[in-house]
């Protein structure tokens, strides 16, 4: 469905220039740096140059398409800075999912009446707009699943345990979500195959110096992720896909972060799987994306069994349907899906160029101003990254942290991101996030770091 309004009109371009300057986010505890002069390139101080960003549409009209963002919390208006976790909801998708079950409700693909087709008809269209979206070539790429970690499952269970045994190697990298270890952690448990990993450098990137040392003639995948759901770094995946090519290994891209913050083009990428959830991207919960080659779709075993997945049942065997259907057993998340369909045309009507600006510069400004906190260190500083901005300050627990933010009514997330290897990299056990998304503001980022500079007050730094 299309939006109430035209999202994108009106829009100016950002006036926005980043200024060049010596990166300003250390690694380190930023505790011997002034509050308000920083280290230019030249090595004259100076304090924020850039100014907050000029967003590309009228925030203010974004914003009212987002109910959940008009309220308080502890009296507070809210600041949501967890969108790394999940997003809020614009009402045209609100809308749509209630559309469809009070206009379409009814099971998919078997109904032989009118109410059936239309359900039908919105569940496979909307696939069809993923596939559009990501710019697959064949609707048939584009499975439903639960969300990233399901896709990444599918992929471990139906090619991996079919595919892997003793000799094999799988890699992933030491800046993955749980949800893109663990199930290849299983596999290796399972077929003998041996789980390695891309080290990072000492500035949070992959170190891809001795990429041939860790793609080789054993390795048969390679799966990584896109967008770091810490850091908010982008990863090289194109550079990666070819090393991986050259040995035939296949790459399975997790782009859990990436697909909701800029475009993402399956063909230019050249992976052989993406995976990604529905509610990180304005969608409703329990949907998201598996796509995958359709050669490796045809000739993969199931995932889960049951009805919708077969063509013939006999009492002792069984036979499959045709891709995608295939991996869809059992009753599908329709609304779901229908609602993850009208979240990518609101998300086109805003236009992902013009998303991923924003977000960039949302996040440098955001690096800007909390930089100036005394005692805090921003983790990670890649000049690709984007969207999410991990940091600690001195003497304050990141659980502290977060419950005094939120008593301003500022929702930020902490603990280990589901990341416990990248924490150990980091050397901590926690971090705070703040996450950001299209429709945050330049005056939210200055109440968290007013909510920070409180909390260090409140906690006698
Ligand atoms: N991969 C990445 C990179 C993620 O950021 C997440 C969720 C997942 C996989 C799993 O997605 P799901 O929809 O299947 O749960 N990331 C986060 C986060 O950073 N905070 O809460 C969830």
């Amino acid at each position: 469905m299309e939006p109430e309004h035209d999202v994108g009109s009106g829009a100016t371009q950002a006036g926005y220039v980043i200024a060049r300057r010596r990166c300003l986010i250390v690694s380190e505890s930023n505790s011997a740096r002034s509050t308000t002069a920083l280290p230019s390139e030249e090595g004259a101080p100076y304090a924020v140059e850039t100014g907050p960003p000029v967003p590309p549409w009228d925030l203010e009209q974004v914003r009212r398409d987002f109910p959940a963002l008009s309220q308080r919390m502890h009296g507070k208006p809210l600041v949501y800075l967890d969108n790394a976790a999940t997003s809020q909801k614009p009402r045209q998708v609100i809308a749509a999912v209630t559309r469809y079950y009070e206009e379409s409700n009814a099971n998919v693909h078997r109904a032989i009446y009118e109410l059936g087709e239309r359900a039908t008809n919105a569940y496979e269209s909307a696939r069809r707009k993923v596939a559009e979206f990501i710019n697959a070539e064949d609707w048939r790429s584009i499975i439903f699943t639960r969300g990233t970690t399901e896709a990444i499952n599918l992929v471990a269970y139906a090619w991996g345990r079919h595919n892997l045994g003793p000799g094999d190697e799988i890699l992933i990298t030491k800046m993955e979500h749980h949800s893109n270890i663990i199930p290849w952690q299983l596999l290796a448990r399972d077929t003998g195959a041996a789980l390695r990993y891309l080290p990072l450098t000492d500035d949070y990137t992959l170190d891809l110096k001795d990429m041939s040392k860790y793609i080789t003639g054993s390795t048969r995948i390679v799966a990584l992720v896109h967008q770091s759901n810490v850091f908010g770094t982008v990863n090289p995946v194109r550079d990666i896909v070819q090393q991986a090519r050259a040995v035939g290994a296949l790459i399975l891209v997790d782009g859990a972060q990436s697909v909701p913050h800029f475009p993402v083009d399956v063909m230019q990428l050249g992976c052989d799987f993406l995976a990604f959830s529905g509610h990180k991207m304005l969608g409703p919960t329990g949907v998201g994306v598996l796509y995958a080659r359709t050669d490796l779709l045809e000739s993969m075993e199931p995932f889960h069994g049951g009805g919708e997945m077969i063509s013939t049942v006999d009492l002792q065997r069984a036979t499959w349907n045709q891709i995608p259907w295939k991996f869809e057993a059992g009753t599908p998340n329709i609304a779901q899906a229908v609602g993850l369909g009208a979240a990518i045309d609101y998300l086109n009507q805003l236009g992902m160029d013009r998303i991923a600006d924003y977000s960039k510069q949302l996040t440098q400004y955001s690096r800007e101003v909390l930089s100036q906190i005394p005692h805090i260190t921003i983790y990670g500083h890649a000049p690709t990254s984007s969207s999410s901005l991990p940091f600690n300050v001195e003497g304050i627990h990141p659980h502290d942290m977060a419950q005094l933010l939120d008593q301003e009514g500022i929702a930020v997330r902490a603990g280990h991101h589901c990341a416990q290897p990248l924490m150990r990299c980091l050397g901590v056990a926690a971090t705070t996030r703040a996450s950001f998304y299209f429709y945050n503001t330049s005056e939210e980022i200055d109440r968290l770091a007013e909510g920070i500079n409180q909390a260090v007050a409140f906690m006698g730094g």
